[in-house]
């Protein structure tokens, strides 16, 4: 039996992610197919970030950064397991958010430091970044309910996607593949964009071993 893909979407908040989550994990091309999400707010720790996301708790940055990583590395018995009993996985985020929130604040944590807590988690087969003009993501309900939802923060956050993307591209080989996907369409037509994509990301990646991220090319 051959191994599940690893897909993982990101962006900045309000992009449509979660959406075009959902509708993924339920279309044929993902079949069998585990859905996650972090932060994962039902465990201790990603209570621990909820009350810190809703301003009701506030710790360093370094400190939270830390409990948003431990929050990915609680789950990674179960990224591994779901990967090698030949489940794909689709995820709402995950360490590209970790290191870009941090790293985007001002007088952020450095990016190595952000990253270095998530090197040798299971590496995604491939980062799906939902790309949608500022504007248009903060029409869009519920914009600036949350700690880092303001139009500053998100742009910087952009900038450190945008590194992040240009870093694994370098590494070739063995980084997760990059694709951009405009979200500032319909939801229909972002959903056939994502499909296509990842059909072709299963042809390639389908039969090689699960990675480690970020473990070449950073130490
Ligand atoms: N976020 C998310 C981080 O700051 N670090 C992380 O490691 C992760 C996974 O949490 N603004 C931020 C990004 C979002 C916020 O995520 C909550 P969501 O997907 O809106 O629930
Ligand atoms: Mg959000």
């Amino acid at each position: 039996m051959s191994r599940g893909v690893f897909i993982l979407l990101e962006g900045v908040d309000r992009c449509g992610k979660t959406t075009q989550v959902g509708l993924l994990s339920e279309s044929e091309v993902m079949a069998p197919c585990e859905k996650m999400n972090f932060p994962d707010r039902t465990t201790e720790i990603g209570k621990t970030i909820n009350s810190y996301l809703k301003s009701s708790l506030d710790l360093p940055d370094q400190s939270v950064h830390l409990l948003f990583s431990s929050n990915r590395w609680e789950r990674q018995p179960d990224i591994l397991e779901c990967l090698r009993q030949g489940k794909n996985i689709v995820c709402d985020r995950y360490a590209y958010s970790g290191v870009a929130f941090t790293n985007s604040k001002v007088d952020g944590p450095a990016l190595d430091w952000c990253k270095s807590c998530d090197v040798g988690l299971p590496r995604p087969d491939a980062v799906l970044f939902l790309d949608v003009d500022q504007s248009v993501a903060e029409t869009r309900g519920g914009f600036g309910d949350e700690r880092y939802e303001n139009t500053t923060h998100q742009t910087a956050v952009r900038k450190v996607f945008e590194t992040l993307k240009n870093e694994d591209i370098a590494m070739q080989g063995d980084a997760p593949e990059w694709h951009m996907v405009d979200a500032g369409r319909s939801i229909e037509e972002v959903k056939k964009d994502i499909e296509e994509i990842v059909k072709g990301v299963k042809e390639r990646k389908g039969g090689t071993p699960i990675g480690k991220l970020w473990e070449e090319g950073v130490y």
